[in-house]
């Protein structure tokens, strides 16, 4: 495996001397932000980022996430366009030496939580999602924590109007066009599509979600084949769904080749109905069995990219939710040991 740390770019409060120190981290999982989604991205800026990992001695092989535009999620005429765009960004990131992109597909809403510092017996605090609390949200009033709310009110609502026209089916429809389309580019530039499922993996607001399960994930490799098209195997999204059983699709998708990246981090639930916690990455005291799932990775031949994935605040840091150094970082240790374990047992 190759173990990544996500870096937010220049304006990361978190130095790259500092991910550089931390065990195995070989590469950053980054992004350029100052583009709207459907915009073009431009090879300086790139270059820039690749630059700046690279004088610290970090590669930049996972971009996460070049952003698929609304427009395209929702198949208008203007998504047409921005799928030029798409591909005109992909050639640029193989330019740079990029190997994976990751994006998702999920209308609107990318992750969502109930609260962004969920008080844990330990003292620290994490995400959480709150079953009872989100019954309790207006999506027409809208100011969830950690959403960044890129869509004023009336855009939103804009927004939710126009999918409330759009069924899963053509939602899955446009998924596969966009991904015929950007497949050939993918094939020559050899760069690996991710796609990240929904998190949580359900609908929300009653917006359409399909990347949410086994099921879905096997629909979308039949309808486009190509190994290009592969998958993100975020636990902490797909865990979250109790009847997802995340070991089990770690050793499908890695036998079939198609897990490209692995998001891994833990998560405990909460009563009977969807809440969940997030956790330190550890399976003592959480949901999902961590050893298994790297595991099963393992055994199935998975050499792909990973990253510990959202941590708490610890230490007294009061990191961006889910993205500070000290947990992430005993994230990184954790997942070392459970491969380098993994690894040696394969070899007896
Ligand atoms: C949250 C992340 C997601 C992910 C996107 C990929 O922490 O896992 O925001 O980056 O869904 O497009």
């Amino acid at each position: 495996m190759k173990l990544g740390f996500r870096w937010y770019g220049e304006n990361d409060s978190i130095p790259l001397t500092y991910i550089r120190e931390i065990p195995n981290v070989s590469t950053v999982v980054t992004s350029v932000y100052s583009y709207k989604p459907g915009e073009k991205w431009d090879k300086e800026s790139l270059e820039r980022l690749k630059a700046l990992a690279k004088e610290k001695g970090l590669a930049m092989e996972v971009i996460e996430s070049i952003p698929v535009s609304e427009e395209i999620k929702l198949g208008t005429e203007l998504g047409e366009k921005h799928i030029e765009v798409f591909k005109h960004n992909l050639r640029l990131c193989a330019e740079a030496g990029v190997k994976v992109v990751c994006y998702n597909f999920m209308p609107v809403f990318d992750w969502l939580r109930t609260t962004m510092h969920h008080q844990n017996e330990d003292g620290s605090n994490s995400l959480a999602y709150s079953y009872e609390d989100f019954l309790k949200v207006d999506p027409k009033n809208l100011h969830l924590p950690g959403w960044d709310e890129s869509y004023g009110p009336e855009e939103l609502q804009g927004l939710l109007e126009k999918y409330s026209k759009v069924s899963h089916e053509q939602l899955f429809a446009n998924l596969v066009h966009f991904l015929k389309e950007i497949m050939p580019v993918c094939e020559e530039c050899d760069i690996k599509m991710a796609i990240h499922p929904d998190d949580p993996p359900w609908d929300v607001f009653g917006l359409p979600r399909i990347v949410s399960n086994e099921e879905d994930l096997d629909r979308l490799f039949e309808a486009v084949p190509s190994l290009y098209n592969g998958l993100t195997l975020c636990t902490g999204s797909f865990g979250a769904g109790r009847k997802n059983n995340v070991i089990h699709m770690a050793e499908k998708y890695a036998k079939l080749g198609r897990i490209h990246f692995a998001h891994l981090r833990n998560i405990l639930f909460v009563g009977d109905k969807d809440s969940f916690v997030e956790m330190g990455h550890c399976s003592k005291g959480a949901s999902l069995d961590m050893a298994a799932i790297v595991t099963a990775l393992v055994e199935n031949g998975f050499d792909g990219y990973v990253r510990p994935d959202h941590g708490r605040n610890i230490f007294g840091e009061d990191g961006k939710p889910g993205y500070g150094l000290y947990d992430r970082a005993l994230g990184c240790a954790y997942i070392n040991g459970l491969f380098e374990m993994a690894e040696k047992e394969l070899k007896k």
